[in-house]
């Protein structure tokens, strides 16, 4: 029985399913740090299958995992790549510039996507005056741009042009499986055009806990040292591991379910009158309720007065959907709405 979880602020809200809290129960585990901890291991093959790269490193949180494999393709000084509404950029506390003393040269993205000739142009030349660019970060789905999810084609036309100048390439792929749902691809397809990738467990996946990095074996040993260094060398991890090998494994197709109930919630809403402001191609709607006259205050009260959970600042706000989250909740929410305009 999948437990009810009304709430709209993120899918990092997803709760354990009951077959990922019997496998935390029952993990083998060992001390990770020595590499003994089988379950983390198998999770770390199983990454490695999935998305087709050498090797894979288990870390607490998306932060950590872009954190690491940042890291682990600079060196202190140099000037990375961005979108500028990509997460490391705008939402990891600029641990880039912090743990990297790296300088971020951001670009603004059409729908998260950054056209070659923009990344080309941001690329430095060699002079003495300028530091080396050494990374481009590419994130897809695409967090603030709406949840987009960008195609191998454009994947590859940016992974070209940084490949040409010999940069390295790291892919925040927080969602990167609602990307290749929502396109209907294997996520190699997407994987075979970055260098490192990061993966979220916990968020549509529904593990309670971690993230993955996959990439090239001397890159990831540099990450798994990095890891270290930040304190998220973990012990007996199985425990947690052992629900993420459900997530990757079992987890990817029901995604389909969310893309579908987030249609259902945008076509909704808008015929209320509330105007949808991104194109809906995976689980987030983005809605600016001030074309029915409605404050955030007033929107977060309808919600909480109907059992929902949504956070609603300005004018707008971003609702998402996940697991926990059925067909028949967003009908009754749209109906619930629609008798408080
Ligand atoms: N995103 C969270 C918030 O931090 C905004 C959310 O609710 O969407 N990359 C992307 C694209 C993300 O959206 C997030 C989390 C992360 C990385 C960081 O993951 P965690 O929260 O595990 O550190």
């Amino acid at each position: 029985m999948v437990e009810k979880n009304l709430d709209f602020r993120s899918d990092t809200v997803t709760l354990p399913s009951p077959e990922m809290r019997e496998a935390a129960y029952k993990a083998a585990v060992g001390d990770d740090v020595y590499g003994d901890d089988p379950t983390v291991n198998e999770l770390e093959a199983t990454a490695c299958e999935v998305f087709g790269k050498e090797a894979a490193l288990f870390v607490t949180s998306g932060t950590m995992g872009n954190a690491v494999a940042v890291l682990a393709h600079t060196q202190r000084g140099d000037e990375i790549i961005l979108d500028e509404k990509s997460h490391i950029y705008v939402n990891e506390v600029g641990g880039l510039a912090v743990m990297g003393q790296l300088m971020a040269r951001t670009i603004p993205g059409e729908k998260g996507y950054m056209k070659p000739e923009q990344i080309e142009a941001a690329i430095r030349r060699e002079n003495i005056h300028y530091p080396p660019t050494s990374l481009l970060c590419l994130e897809n789905t695409q967090n603030m741009h709406g949840g987009i999810a960008l195609t191998p084609q454009q994947m590859k036309s940016n992974y070209d042009v940084a490949k040409e100048h010999g940069l390295g390439v790291h892919l925040d792929g927080a969602r990167v499986f609602n990307a290749s749902v929502a396109l209907n691809i294997d996520v190699k397809e997407l994987a075979q055009y970055t260098d490192t990738i990061q993966i979220c467990l916990s968020k549509g996946l529904a593990a309670p806990v971690g993230s993955l990095v996959v990439g090239p074996e001397d890159v990831m040993k540099r990450a798994r040292k990095y890891r270290k260094m930040l304190g998220g060398g973990m012990r007996q991890a199985g425990i947690i591991a052992a629900p993420g090998l459900i997530a990757l494994t079992k987890m990817v197709d029901r995604l389909a379910d969310d893309h579908k109930n987030a249609k259902i919630l945008a076509e909704g809403v808008s015929k209320l009158g509330i105007k949808v402001m991104n194109d809906v191609q995976t689980n987030m709607v983005y809605v600016d309720f001030s074309s029915i006259g409605w404050t955030a205050e007033d929107w977060n009260k309808a919600c909480s007065d109907l059992g929902w959970k949504s956070r609603g600042y300005g004018t707008g706000t971003r609702l998402v959907t996940h697991y926990g989250i059925e067909e028949e909740d967003i009908r009754d929410f749209l109906e619930g709405i629609a008798k408080k305009i």
